[in-house]
This record gives structure tokens, sequence and C-alpha cells, in this order.
């Protein structure tokens, strides 16, 4: 294997998900408990760029010209060790990343973040950059990253081990105006990260019937998708979200991501529904919701969301790229 002690670029984009991963089956090997599926996103992508340099006597992390806290920084640490180990070299690297997602949007960058990381980590220490083997290595990252490695709607596949646990996309160029709008109901780090949320929310009486039921959401979404079904589409994505966060108001001790601001935005949904408006909504590890509807519908559901959250607080994404070297 060969090291490069160039530098290399990578970016990845955010993704959404359609049927959400929540539960880990294995913490070390980044397994999950179930098969999740997501749409990557176009507007909101991290750019990171990896090279190895034999004075450095530890990783130098760079993200968006600010120091990461501690525990960020372990993971990112953890994971170059991880790339090392596997490329049989001791030499630690210069690891910048900067993140293109509006301050605005409320996204998570973890997936978009690991993703480019992966690409950028593998290239330059010589590891094969083959896609579903970035999409396993990303995984180790933060799981939602494997995904991130795949543009438009993607499958994660739950697997049993490091091998068959990696994502592949149904339908990576997406020929279909579908949109996610990200409403912004607060800018605030949200309380309780994702990893320690699915963690708490495992211990839920309802996480096995959870499980049953994202796994058992896999095949209607994949078929609503490849029709382009958006009511199919909306209908099960709305639902898995909403038995997602079952799990954590059934935790010990209970906990919620809904603000009341949440809800407002739910009932707004709702009522464009009732008034014949396709428009679902799509929520994940805090309280800002995703509305998912055709590009056709957009004007209509920004009309009625403008007036509640601002202009300022809506977000239109489409389907992105998957990983790409610069
Ligand atoms: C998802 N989320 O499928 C779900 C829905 C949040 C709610 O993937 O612990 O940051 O790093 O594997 O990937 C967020 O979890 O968690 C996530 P780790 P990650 O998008």
């Amino acid at each position: 294997m060969t090291i490069s002690t160039t530098p290399i670029t990578a970016r990845a984009h955010t993704n959404i998900a359609l049927v959400k991963y929540w539960g880990k089956a294995d913490e070390h090997l980044m397994l999950p408990t179930n098969d999740s599926i997501s749409l990557t996103l176009d507007q909101f992508f991290s750019t990171n760029t990896v090279q190895f340099d034999p004075r450095l006597t530890v990783d130098e992390i760079n993200l968006d010209g600010i120091s990461l806290p501690a525990d960020g920084q372990q993971r990112i640490r953890q994971f170059m060790d991880l790339v090392r180990q596997r490329a049989r070299q001791t030499m630690f690297a210069h690891i910048t990343t900067t993140n293109q997602v509006p301050t605005a949007a409320g996204l998570a960058s973890s997936a978009s973040g690991f993703a480019a990381l992966a690409g950028a980590a593998a290239k330059a220490a010589g590891l094969s950059t083959a896609p579903r083997d970035l999409s396993r290595l990303a995984r180790r990252g933060s799981g939602s990253a494997s995904r991130s490695i795949f543009g438009g709607f993607v499958q994660w596949h739950a697997g049993h081990n490091d091998e068959t646990s990696f994502a592949e996309p149904i339908v990576e160029a997406v020929d279909w105006p579908i949109r996610m709008i990200a409403v912004v109901v607060s800018r605030q780090k949200k309380k309780i990260s994702s990893r320690v949320g699915m963690k708490a929310s495992q211990q839920s009486p309802y996480f096995q019937d959870w499980v049953r039921l994202a796994n058992a959401n896999i095949a209607p979404m994949t078929a609503a998708l490849l029709k382009k079904d958006i009511n199919q589409v909306g209908r099960i994505a709305e639902h898995n979200a909403m038995s997602m966060h079952a799990t954590t108001l059934s935790a010990t001790p209970p906990f919620t991501y809904f603000n009341a601001d949440t809800l407002r935005v739910f009932d707004i949904v709702g009522d464009l529904r009732s008034e014949g408006v396709n428009c679902y909504y799509t929520m994940d590890a805090g309280p800002n919701v995703k509305v998912i509807c055709e590009d056709q519908d957009v004007e209509t559901v920004l009309g009625r969301l403008r007036p509640e959250f601002g202009p300022n607080n809506l977000v239109v994404a489409k389907p992105g790229p998957g990983l790409t070297y610069r």
C-alpha cells in the first residue's frame, strides 16, 4: 500500500433518511439494528482534505477554521487510527474540513463530514476507493455517513458484520422533482446527540417493534421511490419518523426532540394535506422538520410556512450527488 503525502480532497453531501437508522446492533463496528433509506441533498456538503506528513506527532484537525470540541476530535482521531491500521502505517495527517451547510439549515454535518473524510483519507492512505469500500469505511465514522458516499436514493444494508454492512444506490441520478424543505425552528445545538439518543431509545419496550417496522418499510419505500409516488413515499416516511420518535418518548427516562414549533409544522403540513397539497414531514435527532413534496407544490408550502417561520428559516433542497474527488 502506498501512502501519499500530497493533499487529497473529497466532497460529500449530506442526506436525510426516509426510513431512519435508529439503533446499533454493534457499537464498535457501527452495525445498525435495521436497514435505512435516504435521499442525498444537493446544496449541503462537506469538503475534506487529508495530507499525511511525516513531521507530525499527532493528527492536526481543522474544521472550518475553528477547533472542534474534544469528543468530535476524538471521533476523527479514532477514525484515522482505523485508516492507519488498515494501511499498515503510522504517519499522522493534516485534516481540514469545511462545511457548506447554510447555518440556517439546521442539518447535521456528520454524514457529509465523515463521508468526505473517508474518501480523502482512503485515497491518501492508498486504500481501496471502490464506493462500497468507502461506504463501509465511512460507516465507522458515523453510521449515516455510509449513505452519503452515494447520490440520490440510497439504501444502507444493515448487514451482520463489517463486510456486509454498506450502502448502495437505489436510484443514483434522480429524475424526479422531489424536494425537501428544511424548516429551521431552532439553531441551538441539540441537547441529546444521536448517539446518546439512540442508545437510550434501545431501552424502550417498543424498540424491537421499531426495528421490525423499519425493516418492513424498506420494500414498500423502494417500490414507491421507483414509481415516483410522492404520496406513498411521504406516508411511509412520515409514519417511519414518528415511529422512531415513539422510541424516545418511551425510553427511560423519556425524552423528545420535538418542541412546540415542531408540532406547529406538523399541523401546517396536515392542514395543507387536507386542502389537497401532497406534502409530508419527517424529522431527525433535533426539532427541525423537513417537508417532503414535489417541486410543483414548493411555493404553496413555502407560502404557508413563511409567515410563521420567516424566509431565512426555510431551505429548499433537491436530490444531490455522491462523493467526488476535487
Ligand atoms: C438517520 N439519524 O437515519 C437517523 C435518523 C438521526 C435520526 O443517522 O452514532 O450521526 O454517528 O452513527 O449517523 C444520525 O446518526 O449517528 C442519524 P452515529 P449518526 O439519518
